[in-house]
């Protein structure tokens, strides 16, 4: 784990903007900079402990467990209910940003956000 704060954590302080759509004790969910579907919202763990998803699962599977839980609330709010969850693991795997976060991608599919 760095010790300085990711992209996400300074979202978190504020320090960047963003829009913040859903923040719980433990988790909070932002618009994705650079959409890939017609609803892209990322779903991320206030803390920034965990890089990537196996590390978060193994460690703490009820902070997973909510994160799926605010996946699924915001599929509710901005689309049908139904949605994908995708987390790029690893460089190779188009992962940037080295805080565990969740996409949810939901509406309409496009040929880019099919990947
Ligand atoms: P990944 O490639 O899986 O690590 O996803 C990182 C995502 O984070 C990528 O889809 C773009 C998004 N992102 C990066 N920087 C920012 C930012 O400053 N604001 C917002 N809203 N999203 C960001």
């Amino acid at each position: 784990m760095s010790s300085e704060p990711s992209i996400f954590t300074r979202i978190l302080q504020r320090e960047i903007p963003a829009t913040i759509v859903a923040e719980t004790d433990n988790v909070f969910a932002i618009k994705d900079i650079a959409p890939q579907a017609p609803v892209h919202l990322l779903v991320i763990p206030k803390t920034q402990h965990y890089r990537d998803v196996t590390e978060l699962a193994a460690a703490d599977p009820a902070l997973m467990q909510e994160m799926v839980a605010v996946a699924q609330q915001l599929a509710n709010e901005h689309a049908d209910g139904h949605f994908r969850l995708i987390f790029n693991t690893g460089s190779n795997a188009g992962q940037t940003v080295f805080h565990v976060h969740a996409h949810v991608l939901a509406g309409e599919l496009t040929e880019k956000s099919m990947g």
